[in-house]
């Protein structure tokens, strides 16, 4: 089946995207706050409340990751992993309608979190560890493929491009070659170029900027730009002042085709997607 349908929607588990639309994910950590000593359910509770406010201002998927990132971030047994996302998937796929994004790299995650009721797979490594190919094929579920050089832990030490819009496309195009000879097939793809991973300000600058060159690969494009450094760096402002740096980024990137946002700050980026609805849907 080629319908129009077919090509703007994307099956996510029990769950649709409709891929006409700019979406907004609301990230959720669930890596335990080491100041908080509330407990496993009263955690669990925070985080489905903050699922269910996301979900209220309009995010449809929520992005769920119990590894972190951050440079220098210890690192987490699968086991662990499981037993942080696990219980908060399965809640959320129970009481709220919305699409699960697992933000992991670890197969054993992917595949009982599908279990479990999620609907796309998000890997920062881009299914490059061991097994996260086929897991990731096992589960049927979309997988969001993003550019990293290296590891989080050193991806900042000296990143070198050429042409950075042009060496990410690339490797997006190898990991897409990679994913239909194990079984994931283009049309459950989603590409992100990664930004603020292994990428200094201008490399992040000059990759925003040409970002449409991207959809010569021809699938839809993710963005996660929310208070990352890019905006601290070009605006001189700390973690707690980037919104409005972050919400020019979410505009521009809507207006340059990406289908999903990633962000911490969701009833403003709705407002964002929603005004530029309105005005291209006016004649
Ligand atoms: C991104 C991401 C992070 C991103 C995708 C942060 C998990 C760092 N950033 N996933 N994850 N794209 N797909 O500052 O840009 O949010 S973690």
């Amino acid at each position: 089946m080629t319908s129009v349908q077919s090509l703007t929607r994307l099956p996510c588990g029990n769950r649709v995207l409709d891929l006409a639309q700019t979406h907004v994910m609301g990230i959720l950590n669930v890596t335990p706050d080491s100041f908080s000593d509330g407990g496993r359910y009263s955690q669990l509770d925070a985080a489905l409340r903050h699922a269910q406010a996301m979900v209220a201002a309009g995010a449809t998927l929520i992005d769920v990751g119990g590894e972190s990132t951050r440079p220098g971030a210890r690192a987490v047994s699968p086991l662990e992993e499981l037993e942080r996302v696990a219980p908060i998937v399965e809640l959320i796929n129970r009481e709220l309608d919305v699409i699960i994004s697992v933000d992991t790299s670890t197969p054993a995650v992917m595949r009982e979190t599908a279990r479990l009721g999620a609907g796309l797979i998000n890997d920062v490594r881009s299914l490059q560890r061991d097994g996260a190919l086929d897991a990731a094929a096992a589960t049927g579920l979309p997988v969001c493929l993003m550019h990293m050089q290296g590891e989080p832990g050193d991806m900042q030490d000296d990143p070198q491009y050429q042409d950075v819009t042009r060496e990410v496309a690339k490797f997006l195009a190898e990991r897409m070659t990679k994913c239909a000879q194990a079984g994931i097939p283009a049309e459950r793809i989603i590409l992100d170029p990664g930004f603020g991973f292994a990428k200094t300000l201008q490399h992040n600058l000059s990759l925003f900027k040409h970002m449409e060159a991207l959809h010569a690969l021809g699938r839809p494009l993710l963005v996660g730009v929310s208070r990352k450094s890019m905006i601290g760096h070009a605006l001189n402002r700390p973690v707690g002042e980037r919104l409005h740096g972050g919400l020019a980024l979410a505009a521009l990137a809507s207006v340059k085709g990406a289908r999903i946002l990633r962000v911490h700050d969701v009833a403003e980026t709705v407002d964002v997607v929603r005004m530029i609805a309105a005005v291209e849907s006016a004649e």
